[in-house]
Parts: structure tokens; sequence; C-alpha cells
């Protein structure tokens, strides 16, 4: 049976347009994971039990993305001491955002929470695997092949722009 390591929660439905793309890359990368909806604000003991017993649970990392007034991954960075990815969303009512960035990414010192760049979910997932990675050879010989990939998609774009 399959065993999440990664943990992808999201404050609302409305973030998972975002948040998909972490469940795609870890996919990808052959990082078992799963994901749910946990609000800070309209859930808050829902979030309280799942930071507490993520470690128990098996998790290694957890990826928290939220939008507006976004305290979803600080909260569970400070109810828990696995790593906590930050991933902020432009929802849709956001002054562009900033109050998503800015939320998540002024922690207290004490509370990390590593924080990718606006709806920047797909490096969340590419970070976690890397989390993962580095206690599992499997998941690490994945990364060195997308990495590989990436740089030969750009030789191939050079060797195609040059005369
Ligand atoms: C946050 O408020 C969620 O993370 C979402 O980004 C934003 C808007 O949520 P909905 O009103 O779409 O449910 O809690």
């Amino acid at each position: 049976m399959s065993k999440a390591v990664v943990g992808i929660i999201m404050g609302s439905q409305s973030d998972l347009r975002v948040m998909r793309e972490a469940a795609q890359v870890l996919e990808d990368l052959g990082v078992e994971f799963d994901l749910t909806i946990v609000s800070a604000h309209r859930t808050p003991d829902r979030m309280f039990d799942y930071a507490k017993s993520a470690k128990d649970r098996g998790l290694k990392v957890i990826i928290a993305g939220a939008g507006g007034a976004a305290h979803l991954p600080g909260m569970v960075a400070s109810l828990t001491t696995l790593p906590v990815i930050g991933v902020p969303v432009k929802s849709s009512n956001s002054i562009d955002g900033w109050d998503s960035v800015l939320s998540i990414l002024q922690m207290p010192g004490g509370v990390p929470v590593a924080t990718v760049a606006l709806d920047g979910a797909k490096n969340a997932g590419i970070l976690a695997a890397q989390i993962v990675g580095t206690s599992d050879e499997a998941v690490a010989n994945n990364l060195t092949e997308y990495k590989e990939n990436l740089r030969t998609k750009v030789e191939d774009s050079i060797e195609a722009v040059a005369k």
C-alpha cells in the first residue's frame, strides 16, 4: 500500500487550480502524497488535528497553499516540526497577490515557512521532492533526471536559435 510522505493542503477548493501543479510534479517524480482542504480560518480544529498528527502519519514535508490573509502555512508550521513549504495563491479578491505573499513570507523568527513564488506550486512540489530525496535514493535519481531534462531542453533551444 502506498504511504504519503508529502501532505498538500490548501485553504479552499478555489486554490486547487494552482495547487494541483504541486501534485502533478510529485507524481512525475515518484513521490507519494495526499491532498486535502484545510482552512485556518474556517476549519481551525481540522488544521490543528492535521498538523499535530502529520508526523505520526508518516509525512516528511507539508506543502500549504492559501490566498488573501494566508495564515494556513504559518499556523501549520507553528504546530509541527516538519518542514512547511508555503505557496502564496493569488485569489480572486487579492491585492495583486501581495496579501498572500507577505502573510506567508513574513514569519517571526523561530517559525520558518519556506515560501515559494506567487502561485509557485510547481516549485513547492520540486522542493518537497528534494527534501524527500535526501533520504530516498529513487526520488533523488528522479530529480537528477528531471534536472538533466531541464538542461537538455535549454541546450536544444540554444541549438535551435543558433545561426
Ligand atoms: C483563503 O481564501 C483560501 O486559501 C483562498 O485562497 C481564499 C479564497 O477562498 P474562497 O473564498 O474562494 O473559498 O482562505
